[in-house]
């Protein structure tokens, strides 16, 4: 399993692609980034989840939060308060408006995304190949209820309203029902220069515990990339990010509320679907939903999932690489 191809989002995915490189030291490990959470602010992109992994892979993130620079100021950001230009809900330091201010520079001087998130990498050395999963725009927006005399009524019935993803999840903090989650632009997408090919080249596919909907969901709603990876010939290996009927951080169970999934690990396996998945591997809490999962067609293994540090999420690497030759051998 020399060449490993991860989808990732933001914080799962980086954290998952620290164990993986632990476990995996001599692998090539290329990453497809969600970039549906990229959002454009005081005219400049920002790529959450790019950067996080970028930042968590180079020694940069800011380890408590998992987001964002170690070490940051804020002072641009109060400067804009003191000019009354938000939005104050959005965090962004003074180290990460630099990384902004360059990506947004070579964007308007013609570089695609994808050169761009190779040229900041240069500077970080995430020891994995980041490609954006592409260079079009993609931004995933969430379907909520419109507050009452709102003015932004918009939807069919009148009541509801879409938000920009960071809006529903950095500002909203998921705590309004999400009825529909919509990556804007994706049907229209063409996946990022290489991806196509990484994943023709590719020894395994490990879709690590990111969001099923919102990051993972995201990449393959591109079109092209789930079928290179359901045709591909190669283990595909999931992770379950739920645990004990929970997500293991953030709120991946509001959005998979909102595409109609229980926030299960078995039923998180179903949703990816035998189609598209290989082998599962669940926490050792969910070790009853083993046999469900494996009758979906599945292999599946229970393991424990809590990245605690880097030796417990390398462990879960390797039991993520034990499985994927497992299916290959099958
Ligand atoms: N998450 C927050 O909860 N609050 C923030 O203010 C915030 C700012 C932010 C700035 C840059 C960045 O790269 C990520 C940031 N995040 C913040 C994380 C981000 O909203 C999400 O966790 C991801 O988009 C989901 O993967």
């Amino acid at each position: 399993m020399r060449r490993i191809l991860v989808l990732s989002g933001g914080i799962g995915g980086a954290r998952f692609l620290r164990g993986l490189l632990r476990a995996a030291p001599e692998a090539e490990v290329t990453v497809i980034g969600n970039t549906g959470d990229d959002i454009h602010l005081f005219g400049l992109k920002v790529c959450p989840d790019l950067d996080t992994v970028m930042y968590t892979l180079g020694g940069g993130i800011h380890e408590g939060q998992g987001w964002g620079r170690a070490d940051e100021t804020f002072a641009v950001k109060e400067e804009l308060a003191a000019y009354g230009v938000g939005p104050e809900w959005f965090g962004l330091g003074d180290r990460d408006f630099a990384t902004h201010i360059v990506r947004t520079q070579m964007l308007a001087a013609g570089y695609p995304l994808s050169a761009v998130t190779e040229a900041l990498c240069q500077r970080w050395q995430p020891g994995v190949r980041l490609l954006p999963m592409t260079d079009d725009r993609v931004e995933t927006h969430v379907l909520i209820d419109a507050p009452d005399g709102s003015g932004n009524d918009g939807g069919a019935d009148g009541r509801r309203r879409a938000v920009h993803f960071q809006e529903y999840w950095v500002r909203l903090r998921a705590a309004v029902p999400a009825h529909a989650v919509v990556p804007v632009g994706a049907d229209q997408a063409r996946p990022a220069p290489g991806v196509l090919e990484a994943i023709a080249e590719a020894d395994v596919v490990v879709f690590p515990p990111s969001n099923p909907v919102v990051s993972v969901g995201t990449i393959l709603a591109v079109p092209g990339i789930r079928e290179a990876i359901a045709d591909a010939g190669v283990p595909v290996v999931g992770l379950s990010p739920i645990i004990g009927n929970a997500p293991v951080r953030g709120m991946a169970d509001k959005v998979l509320a909102a595409v109609g999934v229980e926030a299960t690990a078995a039923a998180v396996a179903r949703h990816y679907g035998p189609g598209l998945l290989d082998a599962w591997l669940v926490d050792t809490v969910d070790a009853d939903s083993v046999a469900e999962v494996e009758a979906a067609g599945i292999r599946c293994r229970a393991v424990p999932l809590l990245m605690t540090d880097t030796e417990a999420t390398a462990e879960m690497a390797r039991a993520a690489l034990t499985i994927a030759t497992e299916v290959k051998a099958a």
